[in-house]
């Protein structure tokens, strides 16, 4: 792709962009990028590779002596010895057409010149297709001349700011123009004109000054020259910084690429400099908690566990514990689903959805939430809480307590008849094997079924939890379905901030 290429699919992409999303930036921002984008197709509808250098600045500065010395022609006015003074003139080098641009520019036919003789002595003298004109004084009291000089400044290829020593301060150039100027630093240059006035050390003292100017302006990277218009001094130098930017211009970075540049950036600041995290406020558990809350969820996992706990703990149980063990079997109790319970859900999802929108810009902003979308989601909630005999039930699973129960009792059971039978016929430790046997079996079956008891609570504490898990995830699909559509609009955001990044 050619830079012109280039430039023209970025001026089709931002007005694609600004057509489909219009609504959702201030107007006035919208405005001004609407008009850079025609202006921007229109200069290079009928820039034919002409590259346009404006001299601007105050009355008096010199602006049309400057042209004079550069074009070798007299042919600017000059002060008030000629009252067109206020008439832009433009001095068109090379063959190219030029008619369209200059008309479009608003050069009047007579105001132009040209330089094209290719025979001319002094070949150096040619700028490459370069338009030169000089521009009505910016502080002219006749409005219309400072309109174009408005608008000139914000079109052509590179602005020059003819200064002189007593006015380079002067506030109306620095307010009204340059510091409106931000980021157009490649496409600027300043000149101190006048210096035959001036001793070497003010020169340099002058240039810095403007220098630091420009800086306050937000246009840290503009250069200062010093010229003399009525002796000379540095008009062969800038024109060879004319054409040095005319090169630039003609590259991918000219000045329409800047003003698209801009343009990006100016929609960029109606946007959030970075998304909302939507999955990290999707996941506030509040809302979750509150579906769940009301979906009876709690509730009933207590009552599984309670009904597994006990029932394991009679699975486990020394047969010889004659303690009563009462079962207390799991209810589901119906669930109530009415309008309190949608309000409390619609809160809960509001808080969520003003989290995200903390994060966006009052246009890109989620609406109010539909309340029939929060009574959609919430009409599924009776279905998903359950019980589960699977969970309630601990089946076989501690019929290895039964075994070993029995063991113990067969141990005690050996212990007593030896006990009777041979009394103290054997001692270990001193104690008759009989007596120790009973004695074994006996308190190592009450160990066995404490042991049950407590391994019971442990697991009866995770089938709650495998319980709650089973409804999870449609408690969270409800809890989802009533935040409603939180990511369309912040992907959208997401999408034209990064196509605009692209263009910035
Ligand atoms: N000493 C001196 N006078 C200059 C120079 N350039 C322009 N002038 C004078 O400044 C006055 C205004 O110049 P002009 O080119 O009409 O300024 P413009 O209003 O910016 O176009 C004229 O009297 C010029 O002769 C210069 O480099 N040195
Ligand atoms: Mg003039």
């Amino acid at each position: 792709m050619t830079p012109q290429q280039q430039l023209r699919s970025d001026i089709d992409s931002l007005e694609a962009l600004l057509d489909d999303h219009e609504a959702r930036f201030d107007p006035s921002t919208v405005g001004a990028v609407r008009e850079t984008l025609l202006d921007a197709r229109e200069r290079i509808d009928r820039s034919n590779g002409r590259v346009v250098i404006c001299l601007a600045g105050a009355t008096g500065s010199g602006k049309s002596s400057t042209f004079n010395a550069i074009t070798k022609l007299d042919f600017a006015a000059v002060d008030v010895r000629r009252p067109t003074t206020t008439q832009p003139s433009a001095c068109v080098w090379g063959d190219q057409p030029a008619n369209d641009l200059l008309d479009w520019l608003g050069v009047d036919p007579v105001r132009r010149a040209r330089r094209e003789s290719v025979l001319s002595e002094d070949q150096d003298d040619l700028l490459d297709n370069v338009i030169l004109l000089d521009l009505p004084d910016h502080d002219s009291r006749v409005i219309e001349h400072a309109r174009f000089a408005d608008r000139l400044v914000g079109l052509v290829d590179l602005v020059v700011w003819v200064v002189d020593p007593q006015k380079y301060a002067d506030d109306a150039l620095h307010t009204r123009y340059l510091r409106t100027l931000g980021g157009r630093d490649a496409h600027m240059i300043c000149v101190l004109n006048q210096i035959d006035r001036l001793t070497e050390e003010n020169i340099e003292r002058c240039k810095a000054d403007i220098k630091n100017i420009l800086a306050d302006d937000g246009l840290p990277d503009v250069e200062v020259y010093g010229i003399s218009a009525l002796t000379g001094e540095g008009i062969p130098e800038l024109r060879e910084i004319f054409n040095e930017h005319a090169a630039l211009a003609k590259g991918p970075n000219g000045r329409m690429r800047t003003e698209i540049r801009v343009a990006a950036r100016r929609l960029l600041g109606d946007l959030a400099a970075v998304e909302p995290d939507v999955e990290r406020a999707k996941e506030d558990p509040n809302l979750l908690n509150t579906v769940a809350s009301i979906a009876g969820a709690e509730r009933t996992s207590a009552a599984i566990e309670i009904e597994f706990v006990q029932r394991s703990i009679q699975a486990t149980k020394w047969p010889l514990n004659r303690a009563p063990s009462k079962i207390t079997r799991a209810q589901l109790k119906p669930t109530r689903v009415g309008t309190a319970e949608v309000t409390r859900i619609e809160a809960a999802s509001r808080q969520v959805r003003d989290e995200i929108n903390m994060g966006l810009p009052i246009k890109w902003q989620l609406p109010t939430q539909d309340r029939k979308v929060v009574q959609r989601a919430v009409e599924s909630i009776p279905n998903v809480v359950k019980i589960d005999p699977k969970f309630t039930d601990p089946k076989d699973k501690w019929s290895s307590y039964r075994a070993q129960h029995f063991a113990m009792l067969g141990v005690a059971g050996v212990g007593v008849i030896f006990a009777i039978v041979f009394a103290a016929i054997q001692l270990v430790w001193g104690i008759p094997l009989g007596i120790l046997l009973a004695a074994g079996g006996l308190v190592g079956g009450w160990m066995l079924g404490r042991k049950g008891a407590a391994e019971a609570e442990k697991e009866g504490a995770r089938v709650r939890a495998r319980a709650e898990e089973q409804w999870l995830p449609q408690l969270k699909d409800i809890a989802s379905e009533a935040l409603g559509d939180v990511d369309t609009l912040v992907d959208l955001h997401r999408r034209v901030r990064e196509q605009l990044s692209r263009l910035a």
